[in-house]
């Protein structure tokens, strides 16, 4: 049997800058290569030419995809017969669905009630063990760093070095389709994984954009100075108050010039629905807080700006909903009553003109 592939997997489009042999195991969703898509609006509002790097696009809807396959492929190269990870909602689902594909077990600790509903129904259709923990993701990824000390069970969290080596390609690809030419990036901050992968990405091409992290006002640890014992933010991926490569992401915003800043949950959610209304994209709201910190700063004399979407906007879909609440319009079975609905109020002469 000749299988079709219609683009390499990750793992082998970047192989010579990752750890894994040409005779490895490629467990491969055919992530990665997504779309960078420019931002018109977005642009015009900060004067600089911002684009988005559409994460999203990823097989699970997350830029966890990139890190998942290269950890899930090292953890069954290595023997391994079980994955697992605290999360708070993407790395969860992405860590089930790369298990699934590997045949092997998967476990999440997710905190209980705090997870986006899309995320959820991912990680359960995709069969993995879902443990809802009475707690904050920070106190369930340290339980889980001592589980794993005592079982054969690998750990997929952003401690986990492959993951970090697997996020790096997006730095990769951005400068591939900007032919090395970017000023600046900007990108929410959670665990700080990602930035710290970013980071490494550019630095083994030489390259050196600034980087502004952007964490949500209730769960700011790396702009405080210090850990926070009940993050809160609507944007529920980075609620997040003990980032593990905290360091790491520090290192990467002064090495690079840049900074990690504060936006609001109503920043957040302001820059949520501008995507959507006015750019056609349709982010998660931990996503918003990149462009939201970009619209808050400014670009600071940059010309080029990538503001990273490190998530689908319809894996939570509860916010969107929520944002949107009494926007839809109830119609009986009548033209009249649907013209009324579709138009506007029958006295308005200047009704949108549906053809
Ligand atoms: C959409 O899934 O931590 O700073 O457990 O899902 O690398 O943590 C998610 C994080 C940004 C922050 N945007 O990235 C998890 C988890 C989205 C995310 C982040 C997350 P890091």
């Amino acid at each position: 049997m000749t299988i079709v592939r219609t683009r390499p997997s990750l793992i082998e489009r970047w192989r010579e800058h990752l750890p894994f042999e040409a005779d490895d195991p490629d467990v491969s969703l055919c992530e990665g290569a997504t779309p960078l898509v420019f931002a018109p609006v977005i642009s015009d509002q900060v004067g600089a030419e911002v684009y988005f790097k559409t994460e999203g696009a990823n097989p699970t809807g997350s830029f966890k995809d990139r890190g998942m396959t290269c950890a899930v492929s090292a953890a069954v190269r290595d023997g391994a017969k079980a994955v697992i990870c605290a999360s708070t909602g993407n790395t969860a689902a992405s860590a089930a669905a790369y298990a699934a594909r590997a045949g092997i077990t998967c476990a999440v600790i997710v905190p209980e009630g705090k997870i986006a509903m899309g995320k959820l129904a991912q990680t359960l259709i995709h069969g993995a063990r879902v443990v809802s923990l009475k707690g904050s993701f920070d106190e369930g990824l340290g339980l889980v760093r001592k589980l794993v000390e005592d079982h054969p069970i690998a750990l997929v969290n952003s401690l986990n070095e492959y993951r970090i080596e697997g996020q790096k390609t997006a730095a990769f690809e951005l400068l591939e389709d900007l032919s090395g030419d970017l000023d600046l990036l900007c990108i929410p901050v959670g665990n700080a994984g990602n930035i710290t992968s970013y980071w490494r990405g550019f630095r083994e091409m030489d390259a050196a954009p600034r980087l502004f992290g952007f964490q949500a006002a209730g769960a700011a640890p790396l702009v405080l100075g210090h850990p926070v014992e009940h993050p809160d933010t609507v944007a529920s991926a980075i609620r997040i108050g003990k980032p593990v490569r905290g360091d790491d992401a520090l290192t990467a915003a002064s090495e690079s010039g840049g900074s990690i800043r504060i936006v609001s949950d109503s920043e957040i959610l302001h820059a949520y629905k501008l995507m959507a209304t006015e750019e056609g994209m349709f982010a998660e709201p931990a996503s918003a807080a990149s462009v939201a910190g970009l619209l808050k700063y400014g670009a600071d004399g940059a010309n080029r700006v990538v503001c990273v979407l490190t998530g689908r906007g319809i894996k939570d879909p509860e916010v969107a909903i929520a944002q949107t609440e009494g926007a839809v319009i109830t119609c009986p079975v009548e033209l009249g009553a649907m013209e009324t609905a579709v138009l506007g109020a029958p006295t308005a002469a200047s009704a949108p003109a549906v053809r």
